[in-house]
Order: C-alpha cells, then sequence, then structure tokens
C-alpha cells in the first residue's frame, strides 16, 4: 500500500478545514437566512442546529475519516462493506455541487475586476443580467457562451486543480495557510468600514432585533440545519476526506471545536458587515432596512454594488475586496469539494493524484462550462435548490441513521475518539447523532418532499420559482437523482488492490 499523504501540522489541517466551512455560504448565505428567519431570534435555532448537528456531526466525520484513512467511499467500504454507496452519495453531490460552485467564484473574480472603475453603472440589477450574465434565453435553454464567465471560469479551475496537483500539504495546506490569514484580514478591514458608515446601526439593529414568533415556525429550524451543513461542509465527504490526512496522533474533538466555531465567528461577522452595509444603503436611498435585503445573487451581485457606488471614498478599492474575499473564501471550498472525488477515484480505480485530478477535476470542469452560458443562471439555480434540498441534507439523515442506528457504530467511534482527544465526548454526542438530529432532519425531508411533490402534481404553489414542469424534471430530480444513481453504480467496481 502507498503511504498515506499527510498534514503537515495540526494548524495546517485546521486551517484547511476552516477554508472548506468558511465559503459562499457564509458571505452570501448566511445573512439573508438569517434576516428571512427572524433576525436576531434565528441564533436560538442556529446555536441548537450548530450544538446538536453540526459539531457532533463534524466530530463524527473527523473521526471516520482518522479511523479509517480513506476517503468517503473507501472509509465507509471498510466501516461496513455494504456502506460504501453511502460515501459515494456524499462525493457525488460533492461533484455536482462543484460544477456550479465554480462558476459563482469566476463571477466573483470578473466583479472584482469591474470594482475598479464601477463598471457596472447605476443599475446593478440590469448590468448583472443583460450586460454580464447576458441571460436572454428562456430557463432549461443554453445559448451560447458567455465569454465573461468562461474565461474567468477557467482561471478558477486553474487555480483550483493547480492546487489539487501538488498534493495534501504542499497544495491544499499550502493554499490555504495563504488564502484563510488574507481573507480574515481583508475581511475584518471590510466589516470595519461598514460598520462605521452613516446609517450601519439601524442595519445592525435589523439584524439583530429578534423576531420571536418565528421561532415556533418549523421552517425556520429547517433553515437552521440547512445552514449549519452547508455552511460546516458536512455530509458532504469533504470533512472525511481532510481528515483521513490526519497522523495517527492528532486531537479531534477540540479540532472540531475549534472548526465550528471559528465558521460560526465568520459568519457572525458577515452578518455585521452585511448589514451595516445595508443599513447605510437603506438610508442613502431613504427606504427601511427590509426593502434593501435579498438573498443569493441579488445580495452579493445587486445590492452590494449598489453599497459600493454609494460609498463616500474608495469606493473601488472597498469593492475590489469585497470581491476578492469571496473570491478566496470560494476558492479554498472549492478545493476542498473537489479533493473528495479526486480522492474517491484515486483509490478507487488505484491511480495517480495527477491522473486522478485531470480525470475527475476535469469532468467536472467541462460541465461547469453549461452554467458559463446564456441560460447557465437558470441551471445553476435549479442544480443549487435540488441538490442541497435532496443532496446534502438527505445523504446526512442517511448517515447518522446508518452509523448510530443501523451499524450502532456510536460508541466505537466515541472511545476512538476519546482515546485521542483533549476533550472527552460524553452523552451529549450520543443523544444529538442517535436521537436529535435523525428525528429533525426525518422531519425536514419529510416536510420537503410534501412541499415539492404537492407543488408538482397539485400546484396551487407552482413549480419551484415556477419554473415549467419539463426543467424542474431535468435540471432539478434529475441531477439529484443522478447523484444517487451513479453513486450505487460505482459499488460495482472493485477497489483497486492497493487500496485495499
Ligand atoms: N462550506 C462551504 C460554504 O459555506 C460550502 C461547501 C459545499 C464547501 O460555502
Amino acid at each position: 500500500m502507498e503511504k498515506r499523504s499527510q498534514w503537515g501540522t495540526r494548524a495546517g489541517f485546521i486551517l484547511a478545514a476552516m477554508g472548506s466551512a468558511i465559503g459562499l455560504g457564509n458571505i452570501w448565505r448566511f445573512p439573508a437566512v438569517a434576516y428571512e428567519n427572524g433576525g436576531g431570534a434565528f441564533f436560538i435555532p442556529y446555536l441548537f442546529a450548530l450544538l446538536t448537528a453540526g459539531i457532533p456531526l463534524l466530530i463524527l466525520e473527523f473521526t471516520i475519516g482518522h479511523k479509517y484513512r480513506g476517503s468517503a467511499p473507501l472509509s465507509f467500504f471498510r466501516m461496513n462493506k455494504k456502506t460504501e454507496w453511502l460515501g459515494w452519495w456524499a462525493v457525488l453531490v460533492s461533484f455536482v455541487i462543484s460544477t456550479y460552485y465554480a462558476v459563482i467564484i469566476a463571477w466573483a473574480i470578473s466583479y472584482s475586476y469591474f470594482a475598479f472603475n464601477l463598471s457596472w453603472g447605476q443599475d446593478t440589477e440590469s448590468f448583472l443580467f443583460s450586460d454580464y450574465l447576458n441571460l436572454s434565453v428562456d430557463p432549461g435553454q443554453t445559448g451560447s457562451l458567455v465569454p465573461g464567465v468562461f474565461f474567468p471560469l477557467l482561471i478558477v479551475w486553474l487555480i483550483t486543480l493547480g492546487v489539487l496537483f501538488k498534493g495534501v500539504k504542499k497544495g491544499i495546506e499550502a493554499a490555504n495557510k495563504i488564502f484563510i490569514p488574507t481573507l480574515i484580514v481583508l475581511f475584518l478591514i471590510i466589516v470595519l468600514r461598514a460598520i462605521t458608515l452613516p446609517g450601519a446601526a439601524e442595519g445592525l439593529q435589523t439584524f439583530f432585533a429578534p423576531n420571536f414568533e418565528t421561532i415556533t415556525n418549523g421552517s425556520v429550524w429547517v433553515a437552521a440545519y440547512g445552514q449549519i451543513f452547508f455552511s460546516l461542509s458536512i455530509a458532504f465527504a469533504i470533512m472525511i476526506t481532510y481528515s483521513s490526512y490526519l497522523p495517527k496522533k492528532s486531537d479531534i474533538t477540540n479540532n472540531a471545536f475549534i472548526t465550528g466555531f471559528g465558521n460560526s465567528s465568520f459568519e457572525l461577522l458577515a452578518g455585521i458587515g452585511v448589514f451595516g452595509a445595508l443599513g447605510f444603503m437603506a438610508q442613502q436611498s431613504g427606504v427601511g432596512v427590509s426593502e434593501v435585503v435579498s438573498g443569493g445573487v441579488g445580495l452579493a451581485f445587486v445590492v452590494f454594488p449598489q453599497i459600493i457606488n454609494e460609498m463616500p471614498a474608495l469606493n473601488g478599492l472597498f469593492g475590489f475586496l469585497f470581491f476578492l474575499s469571496l473570491v478566496l473564501a470560494g476558492l479554498s471550498s472549492l478545493i476542498s469539494i473537489s479533493e473528495t472525488y479526486i480522492a474517491g477515484i484515486k483509490e478507487k480505480l488505484g491511480i495517480s493524484r495527477t491522473a486522478a485530478v485531470g480525470m475527475g477535476g476535469g469532468l467536472a470542469a467541462l460541465i461547469s462550462v453549461l452554467f458559463a452560458t446564456q441560460g447557465g443562471l437558470f441551471f445553476l439555480d435549479a442544480a443549487d435548490y435540488f441538490i442541497n434540498q435532496f443532496g446534502v441534507a438527505f445523504v446526512g439523515l442517511v448517515e447518522v441513521v446508518v452509523v448510530a442506528w443501523f451499524l450502532r457504530k456510536l460508541n466505537d467511534f466515541q472511545d476512538h475518539a476519546n482515546a485521542i482527544s483533549d476533550i472527552r465526548l460524553g452523552s451529549w454526542w450520543k443523544i444529538s447523532l442517535g436521537i436529535i438530529t435523525p428525528v429533525v432532519l426525518g422531519y425536514m425531508m419529510f416536510d420537503l418532499f410534501k412541499q415539492n411533490l404537492l407543488r408538482q402534481f397539485d400546484s396551487p404553489t407552482g413549480n419551484y420559482e415556477g419554473y415549467a414542469d419539463t426543467f424542474i424534471l431535468f435540471g432539478g430530480w434529475f441531477v439529484a437523482a443522478f447523484a444517487l444513481v451513479v453513486g450505487f453504480l460505482l459499488t460495482f467496481k472493485r477497489w483497486h488492490s492497493s487500496s485495499l
């Protein structure tokens, strides 16, 4: 057996895990999700999800990777020959996500360039959709390639695959040692600037003003769990893969706490920065903060350029730093998502890292070109919704049910983690994973299927985003089903002897 690659230092591992966790989800997703789900009151379900699902699952995945020392599919295979498919599911979900995640980073690269002379003009919305993305086809059609997205996308893949070619220590660890500290410094500068803008206090008040009524609403809890999963990169095969490169003598539990709290602190910081800036924007345009809030694409690529336009000084520089921080946060996450399938096929086929990066990364890069077409945004939106809802949350649920209920591994894993970690795990961990998480996620999946299937068949609310049935079927359900079916099929191929 070939000697397994390892992290050079403990800090290197923690930075890589944090680099994966801190991503687009923290900067553009969290603030809007928190706001839509009760503002200050959202922190209660959020903290609950962090402590009963996020950190416990992170510890579980770190333990699995450390104990079985393989990519997610190999680790699950070693845990029990019958559960390999679970590892592939997570890997394929990551594969799909990597294909469009890369595209959003490409937009951020373009926007960091546009920031210099504020070339998005006053109507930032029509700039994004018409001038930049050239979105002039119906959902489901591709139209032609958009060069303004394609070229930065090429840069994204060159950097990501370049880092992955270099391997765990010289590539992933080295890149994160530069990316993450730089990101933190940049982001602190941005947040400081944002909260000292006139009107910022108003924005922060809106962000933190708790709306306690929302707490009794099930969908708020679902949103909190969804955010924690995405943001902490759990149920994506990522953390299993990364921890499989830990040396035998490494801490697990403490590392998981550092990663979990580090990620949430960054998220909170992003919320503060974003809402400070939104408060400023609201004051400039004489409206309430709630009128300028929007999530996802809108927030980062429509509202932020407007805010940057209005800033009193150094607008271009502020804009550049903001989009550069999106790029850095995104790249370190994309590297981690891509490593899951690179490690998986490397071990399955017994090929070199170089060949695996070429094959896996090459294929992902090729598919991602679909999202750089005129109709790319629609594909991206549908794939993102379905793969997140029916991929990530579903894999998370199956993972805890299989490990805790069917294989009954929690005692075993608890002993494994306790034997090497500073912090000892007690009943909190087992109750969280054995009872709370499966129950909450089970309810969540049930509710989601109900909503989306009802929408499909008898549709007072219409399909997701009002898309046509065929587009939802091929652009949404099919993508999620593809990940699950291919995952099963891959288990029929035998492991190369060098991996066993
Ligand atoms: N945790 C990442 C983020 O917050 C996403 C993950 C899929 C790597 O953006």
